[in-house]
This record gives structure tokens, C-alpha cells and sequence, in this order.
């Protein structure tokens, strides 16, 4: 890797202890990805862009920025990326993903929240987040209340907007999201300079629907008898999704499936035939949240799909194109963003039709749902999900969990039991 030392310290960060972390990376990402037999070859990209994680990506933004631009950090699939691209800004996705962050979010939360959260605010105040870093406003959201209240402490390190996110899916709710969207829209125009046009707009919806479409593309080789590609290679490639530049995102993806595509063909497979296809479904995998697929994938099992926010809650729906005016097109985005299934909202009945529609699509055998500790919304509506898969016959099991690794000898031993059973 390129010497990023002088870049990191203009950033402000820590650098002693983001040595620390830069030490532990590339050892793990050996031990549960390059250790795979038969990756596709596609997959040289998404090896490149981790070994380039803190590097050649922060200087595009860098870049960037030199030239005028901003950055905007965002949390949740609800934000609408199309606001930022359309007003020249660059979106990434922040959620933390790693235990190396938690002890830091610690000193200032309690200890009995999620880890996503933890490991958020930790990324920041331990200053070891170039991404973090580089933002020049944050974007929260009213979805939980851990996140909530974690944005009043993030704002004292970088201005953040939040947007609030309504909690049921009724005309009037629909209206004030509408009015959030406009009010984000005003906030990105005012920080960038720049002003949002219908062409603009237009334009980044384009660029957004391109890199869903091509994820579909990549979920739907998933669908194959004899699976092209890991589930844990499909989870690196939409965590990437969230922070690589779109253009470039887009090619190489195109290129992958090509090759997945003829994979099919030739009836080429990473797993042995009968391993058990897995359905994930609950909280976001922020990287380098890979836990839950590793276990998976070194039990005997393969993970054919997620149903999560790093899965195909991020690119399922499209917005719909060429609307002509703005107001439109503020519409197609509302109506677009509010079809997300989140178990912030309730009812959430729109989830388990996604559970058990997606389970046949991708001809799964059971479903694993995954929660991270003390997520209260996704583990409260745990039991109507089971509730509703016990009665389409559909067997599932239910793993919380947190980043540590302790549990994981335990957690091997379930699935183990359960793909026994399927
Ligand atoms: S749309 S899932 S990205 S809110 S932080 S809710 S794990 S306790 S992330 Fe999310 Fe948007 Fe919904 Fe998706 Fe639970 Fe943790 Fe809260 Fe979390």
C-alpha cells in the first residue's frame, strides 16, 4: 500500500492507534476470505479495494475536497443518496462493524447497546476512522432509540443533520417524509453551494438505480442450484457498495456477474452439493462484519441470501425515472424510501412477506435470523416472524449476537445441530 501517513495526519487522526488497527485487518481478511477455494476471479477487485480500505478511497475524497466538494456520512438505507450525488457531494456509509471500535464507544455510551452503535461512535472519537474523518456532516435518522440519542454525542465532533424517519406508513407519514426530503435537500444545497436541479436529480437517480440493478443482477446469480459465489464474497461486495466510487462500483460488478453468469453455465459451484442454503434475515452487517457468514460457511452451511440492510433492503426497490418535475421526483424518491421493510416501523407485516418470498425465490432450505445485542426492534419482532414462518413450514433459528468472537464456538455448535435437521 501507498504511504497515507501525511494524508491520515491531515485528517487528524490517531495514527498510533490506527496502526493497531491496520495491523489486525489484513490477517483477518486472510483467515476468512482468501482462505475460500475457487473465488471467482472477479473478486481480485473487492481484495484490492480492502487492502486499499484506508487508503486510495480516502484520497479520492481527499481529492475531492481539494476541488470544492464535500462528503457526507450517512447510517441507514433511509438516507437518500440521491440528494447528495445530485449536489456534487459524495455519500459513505459510516456503521461500524468492528469490535477494535467498541471499547471506545464505551467510555461514552452505555455498555448495553447494540455494538453498531458502540462501534460508530467509537470509529470516531477514537479518531481512527479516515472515512469519519473525512466527512463534513454526518446524516442521522429518528430510527432507534440507541442511534437517536447517539447523534446528540456525534454532533459534538462533526455537524450532523438528522432526518426524521416516521415509524408508520400512513398517508400523513408519507407527507412528512416528503417534507424530510426537502428539508435534507435544503441542508445538502446550503452545505455544498450547489443547487439540486430536476436534471441533477435525475441524473443521480439514474446512477443510483444502476448500482441497485446491478446488485439484483449479482443477488439473482444466488439463485442458481449450485451457487457461483459465497454468501460471505456477496456480503463484502454490498458493504463495499456503501462507500466505492459508484462508476467504477458499477463496472466491476457487471464484470463479476459476467463471470457468475458463466459460471451457471457450466454448472461451476463453490460449495459441495446438498450443503444447505441459508436465508439471513435481521440487523445490518456493517464491515468488517463478518461473522455471522463465516460461521455459517465453515459449518457446513452457505448463505444463498440476506435479508438485511446490507442485503437486499439496500437495492431491492428502484426509483422510478424521468419524472419532470422536481416535485416528482421528491415523490418517486418518497414513495421509493418509504417501501423499505425496517422493524423500526410497526406494523411491519411488509418484512415477513419479503421473509418468506425471498426464502422460495432463492430456494433456501432454512433461515437464520440475526440480531445484534440489545437490538430491540429486530428482536421483539423475532416472534411474529417465527410465528409466520412456523406456519409455512420454514425452519429458523435465532442467533444474537454481538462483534466479539467468544460466542462463536457456541454459536458453531447450533448451526451445526440446525443444518443437521434441515
Ligand atoms: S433501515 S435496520 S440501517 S435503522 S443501530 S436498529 S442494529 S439497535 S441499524 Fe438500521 Fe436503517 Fe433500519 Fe436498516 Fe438495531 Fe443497532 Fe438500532 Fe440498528
Amino acid at each position: 500500500m501507498a504511504d497515507y501517513r501525511e494524508l491520515w495526519k491531515s485528517l487528524d487522526m490517531d495514527l498510533e492507534k490506527h496502526d493497531k488497527l491496520c495491523e489486525v485487518l489484513p490477517e483477518f481478511y486472510e483467515d476468512v476470505y482468501l482462505s475460500q477455494k475457487n473465488r471467482p476471479e472477479g473478486m481480485n477487485y473487492y481484495n484490492f479495494v480492502i487492502s486499499e480500505v484506508h487508503g486510495l478511497r480516502i484520497k479520492e475524497l481527499d481529492d475531492h475536497k481539494q476541488n470544492g466538494g464535500k462528503v457526507l456520512g450517512t447510517f441507514c438505507v433511509f438516507v437518500p443518496d440521491e440528494i447528495i450525488f445530485s449536489a456534487d457531494a459524495i455519500g459513505v456509509g459510516l456503521c461500524g462493524g468492528s469490535d477494535f471500535w467498541v471499547p471506545d464507544g464505551e467510555k461514552v455510551l452505555p455498555r448495553n447497546i447494540c455494538p453498531l452503535i458502540k462501534a460508530s461512535v467509537g470509529a470516531k472519537i477514537s479518531g481512527t476512522c479516515p472515512y469519519f474523518q473525512s466527512a463534513d456532516m454526518l446524516v442521522g435518522e429518528t430510527t432507534c432509540d440507541g442511534k437517536k440519542k447517539a447523534w446528540e454525542i456525534l454532533n459534538d465532533y462533526t455537524p450532523i443533520h438528522v432526518m426524521d424517519l416516521p415509524q408508520m406508513k400512513r398517508e400523513n407519514d408519507k407527507k412528512h417524509w416528503k417534507d424530510e426530503i426537502k428539508l435534507f435537500m435544503d441542508k445538502v444545497e446550503e452545505l455544498t453551494g450547489n443547487k439540486i436541479t430536476e436534471e441533477r436529480l435525475n441524473n443521480a437517480i439514474k446512477l443510483i438505480n444502476r448500482k441497485r440493478r446491478v446488485l439484483q443482477r449479482l443477488y439473482n446469480t444466488r439463485k442458481a442450484d449450485k451457487l457461483p459465489i459465497s454468501g460471505k464474497d456477496a456480503l463484502l461486495i454490498t458493504q463495499i457498495a456503501f462507500y466505492d466510487d459508484l462508476e467504477r462500483f458499477i463496472q466491476k460488478t457487471e464484470e463479476l456477474c459476467d463471470e457468475l453468469e458463466r459460471r451457471i453455465e457450466k454448472g461451476v459451484g463453490v460449495f459441495p452439493e446438498n450443503t444447505p442454503r441459508i436465508l439471513v434475515t435481521g440487523t445490518p452487517m456493517a464491515i468488517p462484519n463478518w461473522k455471522i457468514h463465516h460461521l455459517i460457511e465453515t459449518s457446513g452451511g452457505s448463505v444463498v441470501c440476506e435479508e438485511t440492510c446490507t442485503g437486499t433492503r439496500y437495492f431491492e426497490n428502484t426509483v422510478k425515472e424521468n419524472n419532470k418535475t422536481l416535485d416528482e421526483q421528491i415523490d418517486a424518491l418518497t414513495d421509493r424510501y418509504l417501501n423499505i421493510n425496517c422493524a423500526c416501523f410497526t406494523p411491519n407485516e411488509g418484512r415477513i412477506d419479503d421473509i418468506i418470498r425471498l426464502y422460495k425465490e432463492y430456494n433456501a432450505d432454512g433461515v437464520i435470523y440475526n440480531t445484534l445485542s440489545f437490538c430491540h426492534t429486530y428482536s421483539v419482532e423475532y416472534k411474529k416472524v417465527k410465528e409466520a414462518l412456523d406456519k409455512e413450514g420454514i425452519p429458523v433459528m435465532m442467533i444474537e449476537s454481538d462483534y466479539s468472537l467468544q460466542d462463536s464456538g457456541q454459536i458453531k455448535t447450533r448451526l451445526e445441530a440446525f443444518f443437521e435437521m434441515l
